[in-house]
């Protein structure tokens, strides 16, 4: 006789395909879903990240019976529920006496390390198989990394574009070039048409999450209404097509752009239903390389999201399950200020930060430059504590994994890793919000003012960073232009710099 697995699906599982899934008899196996409060309150998760999730949860389960399996839901409202992944297991072994546990390996590193204290805890062979929905294992990462000085993220994209065949002419790159940023990131201009993303009216099922968030959660950060995420395989796609029939040929030019009235431009917002498991990475690409060869999108576009996807996201994988668990510590510019209590509320009187964070709170959404050269590059010019900053990010935005959030904060935005994910910090002054935004002109703040009352923060901000962390930066090649600029300025001139940024941060507290 074969003996019976207890199957744990978790909430950023849910795909057809996944490897626990595959292994298992839908005759003899059962697979259990939890909604546990351990997992929405280590981190104070947006109230929308919850609803989605435990929304996602309910329709993907119901599919799974629909489909003959025998699905064990655990609400969170239950009497009994345990209120984590380790008591809800130890409740369902004694429910459904399994001869084994099977789940694909979780995306984060605290979660991985629970699960393995279970074979001993519950004297039954624990399984953890490897997540295929990623296209480099943690084997071959590690084997591309083997022996190099530096990860860079554009040697390993090329790879991964061999290895996928994605936008290739035999083994050349399609168009005779890998990469074709330089055709991107124009700034946006206000009057540009920008189709929204569709918006998915909640059904019952969800109206009842949304019900239990606000009454459960109803003290975290973030609006739970309007709500209008998909949450089935079904919609997401829905929403796939969408950004690939109307947006994706504009995705390139004004992917830095920041726009206060335009939310999400040329942005896809698929991270969430890409990283929930509600879309497969590798078809989501085969869709847009599709859409390039039919004409419908041109090269620099469809590299370009292509890039994002094979590229970075496979990339940001690669990096974290390694450095784990000592990543989150890292802290290389000893940077211990308090996060700012306006991350919370958005209520500030700089206009970029403002429109960033207010839209984090009202959809758990804000674009790539928006996270990097707004809020991250503001929390890494006034010396935020790193970890403090990486649990914002892991809290606030609704695509927000530890394994993915980790080292896109902490190594690419807050240079908190020395330089291992990026060749130099992404610090910079407003000059640069100025040029891809339309931020500067409504705020109270004058981008064009370097010193003094009414200079825009990120101006003496800029150089203050430079300056205090000379020791640590200096020799940075990448840096060896600015920091002449530096040494070329009058004391006078570097006096009221400093002067005016410490005034910034005397504000802060
Ligand atoms: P698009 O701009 O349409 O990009 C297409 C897709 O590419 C995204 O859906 C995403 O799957 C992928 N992608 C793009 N850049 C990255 C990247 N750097 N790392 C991984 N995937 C990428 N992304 C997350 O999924 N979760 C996070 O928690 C997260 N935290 C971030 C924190 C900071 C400080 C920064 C700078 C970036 C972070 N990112 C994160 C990466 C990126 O900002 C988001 O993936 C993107 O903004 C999601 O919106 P979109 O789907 O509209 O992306
Ligand atoms: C983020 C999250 C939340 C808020 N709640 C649950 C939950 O109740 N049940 C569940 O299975 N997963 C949840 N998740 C996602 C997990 O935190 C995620 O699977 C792990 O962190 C591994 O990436
Ligand atoms: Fe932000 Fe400075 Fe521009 Fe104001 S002036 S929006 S603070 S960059």
């Amino acid at each position: 006789m074969h003996s019976r697995s207890l199957i744990l699906v978790l909430g950023d599982q849910l795909s057809p395909s996944l490897s626990s899934l595959k292994a298992a008899d839908p005759s003899r196996d059962r697979i259990l879903m939890v909604e546990v409060a351990e997992e929405a309150t280590t981190v104070r998760h947006h109230k929308k990240k919850i609803a989605f999730l435990f929304a996602a949860m309910h329709h993907f389960a119901k599919g799974l019976e629909d489909a003959g399996w025998q699905v064990d839901y655990v609400v969170l409202d239950d009497p009994e529920n345990a209120g984590s992944f380790t008591g809800e297991i130890e409740r369902a072994i004694r429910r459904h006496k399994p001869d084994r546990i099977t789940v694909t390996e979780p995306g984060e590193w605290r979660v991985r390390a629970a699960m393995e204290t279970w074979q001993d805890r519950f004297g039954l062979p624990v399984e953890i198989l490897e997540d295929d929905r990623s296209l480099c294992t943690r084997d071959a990462f590690a084997a591309w990394a083997e022996g190099r000085k530096q990860l860079r993220m554009e040697y390993f994209y090329r790879d991964m574009r061999r290895q996928t065949g994605l936008l290739m002419e035999g083994d050349k790159p399609e168009g005779g070039k890998w990469n074709f940023d330089s055709e991107n990131r124009k700034p946006a201009k206000a009057d540009l048409f920008m189709p929204q993303p569709p918006r998915f009216a909640p059904d019952e099922t969800t109206r009842e999450v949304l019900a239990l968030v606000a009454e459960r959660f109803g003290e975290h950060f973030g609006d739970l209404e309007p709500f209008w995420f998909a949450v089935t395989a079904e919609q997401a796609e829905a929403a796939l097509n969408h950004f690939v029939e109307n947006l994706l040929a504009h995705f390139g030019d004004y992917q830095d752009a920041m726009l206060t009235d335009q939310r999400f431009l040329y942005h896809s917002v698929l991270s969430l239903y890409i990283n929930a498991g509600l879309l497969d990475p590798l078809a989501v690409c085969r869709r847009v390389e599709a859409a390039y060869r039919a004409g419908r999108a041109p090269l620099n576009a469809a590299e370009g999201f292509i890039r994002q996807i094979i590229g970075w996201r496979e990339y940001i994988r690669g990096i974290y399950w390694p450095k784990m668990p000592d990543y989150a510590e890292e802290n290389f510019l000893g940077a211990d200020r308090a996060l700012p209590g306006f991350y919370w509320t958005g209520e500030t009187d700089m206009a970029c930060l403002r429109a960033a964070i207010t839209q984090t709170k009202e959809e758990a959404y804000a674009h790539h430059i928006q996270r990097l050269m707004v809020t991250g590059n503001f929390a890494m010019l006034v010396g935020v504590d790193p970890a403090q900053v990486h649990e914002w990010y892991l809290a606030v935005y609704a695509d927000a994994y530890e394994w993915v959030e980790l080292p896109n904060v902490l190594g690419m935005s807050q240079f908190a890793d020395g330089g291992l994910l990026g060749s130099k910090p992404y610090a910079a002054s407003g000059n640069y919000i100025n040029k891809m935004s339309d931020y500067c002109g409504t705020c109270r703040f004058d981008v064009k003012q370097k010193t003094g009352d009414g200079a825009c923060p990120f101006n003496p901000l800029y150089w203050d960073f430079l300056v205090r962390n000379e020791k640590k930066l200096r020799g940075n090649p990448r840096l060896a232009q600015v920091y002449r600029t530096w040494d070329r300025m009058s004391a006078e001139k570097q006096a009221e710099y400093r002067n005016s940024a410490a005034r910034v941060l005397d504000q802060l507290g």
